[in-house]
């Protein structure tokens, strides 16, 4: 199967470097800077623990030179989802499955706007990565891969993507397609809600914010607020999203959350994808979310900090 992934951060060359260990998948990188890709001499060097493996991949910033692909993985920030969609035209062909794996929820409103060259499936992963450099990433934990249309779409689609999860698993990647995606993506918006701005808001890895009784309250609060908001929405997410929170701060209590990775980084922060999204929810349906207003307030005000050079309309989720 000829599979390309658009964005070789870290969950784009952990896929990458997985998919690329069966010797049957041709595993391409779309990147969009072509000094970068030429960078990577077309391996990934994956580590797992201990163990360390080369998995050979080809990388390009040039989507016509791939060629159309059976399966595309979009793994940009959801800032960047539009652009990578469009950048990527000579992928597409009405066979490509097209899965699009970001945080947050905005990108959802994104994709409802576009015109689409094929409807793409939701992916939510549980899956843990971090690019250590330029083509060497660190499996970080193994976690469930759910994927699913959020839209009707022909049964031959839905079998083509079961095949898709089927390749996953292959890989040694526990994945599975599913009926209900935007149950899993809210609930997992819900964890990242209560984690990942808090994290920058007290600069500590996530466990941090289980010792820190005013940062626990906080998350407390702000996960109870994204509940409400999901419940109106009629989704079917955990019953108790704080205690579920709670357990992954501690199931990665010394992971450095990916915002405050883009903070320590400089870049751009998905607080409007993810914090920033449930506020614009909770507006519609004319819930109130304080805690959540004041987190997407203190991060754009840490954002502001490094973020002036950065010219207006390059990062749309500030706009
Ligand atoms: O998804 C994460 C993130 O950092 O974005 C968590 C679950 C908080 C792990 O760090």
């Amino acid at each position: 199967m000829k599979i390309v992934i658009i964005g070789p951060g870290a969950l784009g060359s952990l896929l990458a470097a997985g998919l690329a260990g069966r010797a049957d998948n041709e595993v391409w990188l779309l990147d969009h800077d072509a000094e970068r890709a030429a960078r990577m001499k077309g391996k990934l060097l994956l580590t797992v623990g201990e163990q360390e493996f080369c998995r050979l991949v080809s990388a390009s910033a040039d989507a016509a030179r791939i060629g159309p692909a059976d399966l595309v993985l979009l793994c940009v920030k959801s800032r960047d989802v539009a652009a990578g969609i469009s950048a990527a035209q000579p992928l597409y062909t009405p066979a490509t499955i097209l899965i699009t794996f970001q945080n947050g929820i905005s990108h959802l409103d994104t994709l409802a706007r576009m015109k689409l060259p094929v409807q793409p499936a939701i992916g939510v992963t549980a899956m843990g990565a971090t690019l250590k450099a330029t083509g060497h990433v660190c499996h970080g934990g193994q976690g469930l891969t759910r994927m699913g249309f959020l839209s009707p779409v022909p049964s031959e689609k839905q079998t083509q993507l079961e095949s898709v999860a089927g390749l996953f698993r292959q890989a040694g990647m526990p994945a599975e397609r599913v009926d209900n995606i935007l149950d899993f993506v809210w609930t997992k918006l819900l964890v990242n809600v209560g984690i990942n701005a808090l994290t920058v808001i007290y600069d500590c890895a996530n466990g941090g914010l289980l010792v820190n009784a005013e940062a626990r309250a906080k998350l407390v609060a702000a996960v109870r607020e994204g509940h409400a908001v999901a419940r109106a929405l009629g989704l079917k997410v955990p019953p108790d999203p704080v205690s579920q929170t709670l357990r992954v701060c501690e199931a990665t209590a010394g992971n450095i959350s990916s915002m405050l990775q883009d903070v320590r980084r400089g870049r751009p922060t998905e607080i409007g994808a993810i914090n920033g999204a449930l506020l614009a929810k909770a507006a519609e349906l004319g819930l109130e979310a304080p805690v959540n207003r004041e987190l997407v307030r203190r991060v754009r005000l840490i954002e502001d900090g490094y973020l002036r050079t950065i010219p207006r309309g390059s990062c749309p989720d500030r706009l």
